[in-house]
């Protein structure tokens, strides 16, 4: 009897302390993602954004970043994010398409003239609407900022000057039905695989190129493995987006919420200024190490893909009237 009681006892206060525990615990994590590893633009500006949480509320708001995929490829994370148990996330746009088809207006093959044209269009009004509309789609996550992805462009193993050279290969693209089309549309065969498995894809000869901006190529080392030609494509200028889980959103007080918009946002301008310091330095060491940037007409590249804005674009009409008129 007098041990029962006491193990009840014992459980009570456990019971008790672990209720205490959480009722004072106000403090919060956020755990945060990006498959680029630490030291890249938008690690840092979103890191930046956690000491500043922290700072604004003594400690009552802390972010942990994991960089580098190490919580998994990005679709994997939005997955996390949908059910909360990633609180951050900067992923590109591209894998957002599949789940909030209203942001593939951003997705689609030279819907921006070039990297100013993309700014001025997420800095004003249509970017305001499409954070939004993610927000407010089913897709269980609060869009928070953008953030710059430069522009990609082709890396292969043989030179590609024209949509004609790109016959016959097999080329990465990102997980959205879009990209698959827009790269059969450049003159190649669209591959859609997970930016991890690029590498050894390259290596086995699963692949003979992929695409992507030059700070993405080479942190990925996708450059070591025989892709020694990177054509100036652009033909994609996707931004990349901030978000957040909406069950950790939900529970966050409207000061908090505001607070998170704000710093949310200096990360957008902080991530910039960085970007492009990194387009100008690991330009220079792809061509250090022997990369060649190949000039194509774009022309060729634009005209190709023309078809994919036709299909893709129907439903977004005057979205892209607007964006087009965007100075
Ligand atoms: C990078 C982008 C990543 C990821 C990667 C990819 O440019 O920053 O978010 O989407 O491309 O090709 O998968």
């Amino acid at each position: 009897m007098t041990f029962r009681r006491s193990l009840l006892a014992a459980a009570v206060a456990v019971v008790a302390l672990s209720a205490g525990f959480t009722a004072s615990a106000q403090n919060v994590v956020f755990k945060a993602s990006d498959t680029h590893p630490a030291g890249y633009p938008n690690v840092v500006a979103v890191e930046s954004m956690g000491k500043k949480l922290d700072a604004a509320t003594k400690g009552r708001i802390t972010l942990k970043m994991f960089p580098g995929a190490v919580l998994g490829e990005e679709k994997a994370v939005v997955e996390q994010v949908q059910i909360g148990a990633v609180q951050i996330a900067r992923i590109s746009l591209g894998v957002i398409g599949p789940i909030v088809p209203e942001v593939d207006v951003f997705n689609m093959p030279f819907v921006f003239r070039d990297i100013a044209h993309m700014r001025a269009v997420i800095d004003g009004p249509i970017g305001a609407e499409l954070l939004e509309k993610v927000s407010n789609s089913s897709g269980r996550m609060i869009g928070l900022a953008w953030m710059d992805g430069g522009a990609r462009s082709l890396y292969t193993k043989k030179k590609v000057q024209t949509p004609a050279d790109l016959k016959g290969m097999k080329v990465r693209m990102m997980g959205n039905p879009l990209f698959v089309d827009t790269m059969n549309a450049m003159g190649g065969n669209g591959i859609s695989m997970g930016y991890g498995e690029v590498f050894s894809a390259l290596q086995t000869g699963v692949i003979d190129g992929a695409e992507n901006n030059a700070p993405s190529l080479f942190t990925s080392n996708h450059y070591t493995a025989g892709t020694k030609y990177y054509a100036q494509t652009n033909h994609l200028i996707i931004p990349e987006i901030l978000v957040m889980s909406k069950v950790t959103w939900d529970k966050l007080s409207d000061a908090d919420k505001a607070l998170v918009k704000k710093v949310s946002h200096e990360a957008q301008l902080e991530q910039r200024v960085l970007w492009d310091k990194s387009v100008a330095d690991y330009s220079a060491k792809l061509k250090a190490a022997g990369i060649e940037f190949v000039p194509v007409d774009q022309k060729l590249f634009y005209e190709a893909t023309a078809p994919v804005r036709a299909k893709y674009g129907a439903k977004f009409t005057d979205l892209m009237k607007r964006i087009s008129d965007t100075k």
